[in-house]
């Protein structure tokens, strides 16, 4: 196993050579340490079927289904499908997913520590995601921004990205938003977190997903100052040019894992409805999301 650390405008570690297979427990405790440290890591040259790379993310903590089972591979539902493919046996997984900055299950009472993604279509035009590293983003926050969300609580739902299922057709719209609160209620946590591993100090917030601030009583603080903090985190860019923003772009065989509390994403999707879909496995760790408490 030979890793690079990436230079310039790409970021984390690219990993050659490794065979989860026949993987050393060091190498996976190397590979431990890149994803909460470089929060990248590019593992080059894999080819996995479903069961191997449910077996790859268990190496890195325990995986979880997705709660709503429209996503699930049929063959195993710790394998999160995100796919515009029409199979003769029907479709399977969702098109178009996570088209919007976000960090995965920010909005569940345990948001995952890993993802693990893993590309098996990709379109002849660009395909790749959005990057920004939140602990970058608190450290080059202005100093005014800073003090004004010390002590702070953010809220964060999906309601505004939940997907209807083909199930839902006829539905009542009011019917559907009562079911997603009362599946998925809103979550509060600390607007700055720290890092259970490393540490750093975190800006938990996201564009699609947090949609209050507060200060500790819960009182309810200015709808400018999310705006502010989104904007100066780079999240409505809509050119993709904040110096916060960096692009992963994917090759044929790499199956890349990051460090889901740190970076927040977004999906790049090619407009065409060329072919595209990626598998997903996401994982819990031995550690609490912060080191602060969610009251
Ligand atoms: O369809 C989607 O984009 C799924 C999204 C609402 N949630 C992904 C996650 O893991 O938080
Ligand atoms: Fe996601």
């Amino acid at each position: 196993m030979r890793i690079d650390t990436r230079t310039g405008d790409r970021r984390g570690v690219e990993v050659h050579g490794f065979d989860p297979a026949d993987a050393a427990a060091d190498d996976l405790a190397t590979l431990r340490r890149h994803i909460y440290h470089d929060k990248i890591v590019v593992l080059k040259g894999q080819s996995l079927d479903i069961t191997e790379f449910v077996a790859l993310g268990t190496e890195f903590g325990t995986p979880v289904p997705y709660y709503e089972p429209m996503y699930h591979h049929p063959d195993n539902e710790l394998v999160f499908v995100s796919s515009n493919l029409d199979r003769d046996t029907g479709r399977i997984g969702v098109p178009k997913t996570g088209a919007f900055w976000h960090s995965d299950y920010q909005f569940m009472p345990e948001p995952f520590a890993v993802t693990l993604f893993y590309p098996q279509r990709l379109p002849t035009a660009s395909r790749g995601t959005y990057f920004i590293d939140m602990a970058e983003a608190y450290r080059r926050l202005s100093p005014r921004l800073r003090d004004a969300i010390t002590g702070t609580y953010c809220k964060h739902s999906a309601r505004r990205y939940v997907k209807i299922r083909p199930s839902d057709v006829f539905r009542p719209l009011g019917e559907l938003i009562a079911e997603v609160e009362r599946k998925t209620p809103a979550q509060r946590w600390p607007t700055v977190m720290t890092h259970p591993v490393t540490g750093e100090q975190v800006l938990y917030l996201s564009e699609a997903f947090t949609y209050a601030i507060e200060d500790a009583s819960a009182t309810p603080l200015p709808e400018t100052l999310l705006t502010d903090l989104l904007t100066e985190s780079g999240q409505l860019d809509d050119r993709y040019e904040h110096e916060n923003i960096f692009l992963q772009s994917y090759e044929p065989g790499d199956l890349v894992l990051w460090d889901n509390r740190t970076l927040i994403h977004r999906a790049l999707h090619n407009p065409s409805n060329e072919a595209t879909e990626s598998l997903r496995v996401t994982v819990l760790d031995e550690y609490p999301l912060t080191r602060e408490d969610a009251a």
